[in-house]
């Protein structure tokens, strides 16, 4: 760790350095950040690109009885260093370590928490409307990417912020990128805006003329201040931040401490909304981040010296399987068109977009709009598939309801990390999704015990009359081969896979493995414990069930999903109304908010890996062995 970077504990003591000692903490700050996250791997790019905008922000500001508020909060790790958590940074998005995002727990500093885009105007404009209501005496200031400006909820807040002129300072950081580079027409527009006088030359340009005038300096200098108003028109004219009632400060050098500080310091002056447009490189400092922005987005541990990944070897991913799968089907079928929310690269539509680039969509952070923007499509005969991670479907949940179930349009999501998702954390667990689609009517939703059943549920699904939902886990699949024919899966039905007198594990997905392995465990302990791979949620096979019901003795549901709402829910809901009297036990995640750490660890700790099921089940089944007694 540099020398600066130690004697700074917290913001306060940034605020006793010059604009140079600034320069040289942001250089170690970016050191320390790539030698950390070599090892920890996590959001670098974002992070070394938003250091001076953090430094100037906690200079300014007086923080933390001002807020500031991150968009996301990925972009944040100089914000970490320096807010006191220089000792534990080593320890970001591992296990019970810090969080990648920010916290309340963790820091004052931490006003609000996020992990989805877009949250950190609406939450900066209630903090700053209560300050006004309550009397009290804070700034408000948020930090947000230009990637997230391609999201509605941003500009649902500054909709309202325009209208109440709220003081309140929003700093645009504008790298062109969101994870891929950025798309859209509000991102177009940005660029040009990009290409215009930077603010600070333009000020310092007036006021070193008007300084030069002596006697009439000082009424002149308040002069200027109009004049560079209507220079800033006359150079910007109809910037849509000033229509919408803001001031504009922009665009400035994001990697230009001093003029971030000085332009800050003006924008905190001003009695109502401000926009600050500061232009920023992500992964700046680093040269293989600068180079490959997308990669070091969130890569995983990699050499800093050759900026290479560190890559077990594993086999593809469920994302990539799908991806083909999906390409492979578009050959035949002309109408498959592909749609990603802003997130080519981790859904892998990358692919699918090299090969239909006409039958591709980035939409930018708009899930909402995505899925309706699907519905439209859909209805006009073509085959939608949204590929969305199952956290971010929760965005576009009354666009599901209202647009392409309502409308029963044969859309097809492709939910993404469902299960537990690792380092990301609580905001990105993908354990929501079954519970909240499965109560609307039409969806049917079905996720595959492993990659190739992946391949035959979306060839499948792909001739449905009504929306569907094929779920799938991060990360790789199991590896099993498989051929170019796509085996067929008859829709509805699940696979008994062994038989059991004791109990029956039914379980969803590749849970399915761990319910096998449990089988084998129950059985050195003299269980007959059989195992249903039941594939799909809805329409559930109640056929299967109810011949299972008949030959074993209770029914065990497992599943990587919120217990509450989940798969096992559906089951439960079922046999209460079909009378289905055996005893039913269901095992599934708790109603908790699931911290970061490797999802194979929380599977132990609840109690959901072999050995803690085997431990769970024998214990119930010895449960129900024994009579009750009766006073
Ligand atoms: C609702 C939602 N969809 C998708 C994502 C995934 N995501 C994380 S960061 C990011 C890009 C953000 O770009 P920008 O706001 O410009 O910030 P930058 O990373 O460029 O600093 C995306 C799409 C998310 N966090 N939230």
């Amino acid at each position: 760790m540099g020398s600066l970077l130690k004697t700074i504990e917290s913001p306060a003591d940034l605020r006793r350095l010059s604009v140079s000692q600034l320069e040289q903490l942001a250089q170690e700050i970016r050191e320390y950040i790539v030698e950390t996250t070599a090892r920890t791997g996590g959001h670098v790019g974002a992070s070394l690109g938003a250091v001076e905008l953090v430094l100037a922000m906690h200079y300014v500001y007086d923080t933390p009885r001002d807020k500031v508020v991150f968009d996301i909060g990925h972009q944040a790790y100089a914000h970490k260093l320096i807010t006191g958590r220089q000792e534990t940074f080593a320890s970001i998005r591992q296990l019970r370590g810090l969080s990648g995002f920010l916290k309340r727990h963790e820091s004052e500093y931490d006003v609000w928490e996020a992990g989805h885009a877009a949250t950190s105007l609406s939450g900066a404009l209630g903090l700053a409307v209560a300050r006004d209501l309550k009397g009290a005496q804070y700034e408000v200031a948020a930090l947000i990417g230009d990637g997230a400006l391609t999201a509605g909820m941003a500009w649902e807040a500054m909709n309202q912020l325009g209208h109440l002129k709220t003081r309140l300072v929003v700093v645009v950081n504008d790298n062109s990128m969101s994870i891929a580079p950025n798309v859209g027409a509000f991102s177009q527009y940005l660029t040009n805006l990009r290409t215009a006088p930077s603010y600070v030359r333009l000020k310092q340009d007036i006021e070193a003329v008007l300084e030069s005038v002596p006697v009439f300096g000082g009424s002149l200098r308040r002069a200027g201040e109009r004049i560079k108003d209507v220079l800033h028109h006359a150079v910007l004219p109809g910037n849509v931040f000033e229509e919408l009632g803001f001031k504009y400060f922009g665009p400035v050098n994001g990697h230009d401490v001093g003029s971030l500080i000085v332009v800050l310091r003006n924008a905190r002056e001003f009695d109502g909304p401000v926009v600050i447009h500061a232009i920023t490189q992500k992964g700046r400092g680093y040269r293989p981040a600068e180079e490959r922005p997308v990669q070091f987005h969130g890569p995983g541990p990699f050499d800093v010296s050759s900026g290479q990944m560190i890559k077990k070897t594993e086999p593809p991913t469920y994302s990539q399987v799908f991806s083909e799968t999906l390409v492979q089907l578009a050959r035949e079928r002309e109408e498959i068109v592909a749609i990603t929310a802003a997130m080519p690269d981790g859904t892998k539509l990358d692919y699918f977009q090299k090969h239909f680039p006409d039958r591709y969509f980035d939409v930018g952070i708009a899930e909402q709009h995505a899925a309706t923007f699907a519905a439209g499509l859909a209805l006009a005969g073509l085959r939608p598939v949204f590929a969305v991670y199952s956290t971010f479907l929760q965005r576009a949940y009354d666009q599901v309801v209202h647009d392409v179930s309502h409308q029963n349009l044969p859309v097809l999501f492709a939910i993404d990390r469902a299960g537990l998702v690792g380092g990301d954390g609580a905001t990105h667990q993908g354990v929501y999704d079954i519970a909240f689609l499965r109560t609307v009517p039409r969806i049917e939703i079905a996720m595959g015990k492993d990659e190739g059943e992946l391949r035959s549920l979306i060839k499948a699904a792909l001739d449905r009359p009504n929306p569907v939902a094929i779920r799938y886990p991060r990360g790789p699949g199991r590896g099993i081969p498989y051929e170019d024919e796509i085996p067929e899966i008859p829709w509805g039905r699940g696979e008994w896979l062994h038989h059991g007198r004791d109990a029956t594990l039914v379980a969803l997905g590749p849970m399915v493995y761990i319910a096998l392995e449990t089988r084998e465990r129950l059985a050195r302990q003299g269980y007959d414990v059989g195992v249903v791979n039941a594939r799909f949620v809805k329409p559930l096979d109640h056929e299967l069930l109810r011949q299972v019901a008949s030959e074993t003795q209770a029914i065990i549901t497992l599943e990587e999903h919120a217990i509450h709402g989940g798969f096992g829910s559906a089951v439960a809901e079922w046999m209460a109304l079909e009378n289905v009297r055996i005893p039913l036990r269901l095992e599934g995640l708790p109603d908790v908010f699931i911290d970061h750490g490797p999802p194979d660890y929380y599977l132990a700790m609840y109690e959901l890996d072999p050995e803690g099921l085997t431990r769970k089940v024998s214990a119930w089944l010895q449960d129900l062995r024994t009579p009750t007694v009766h006073d």
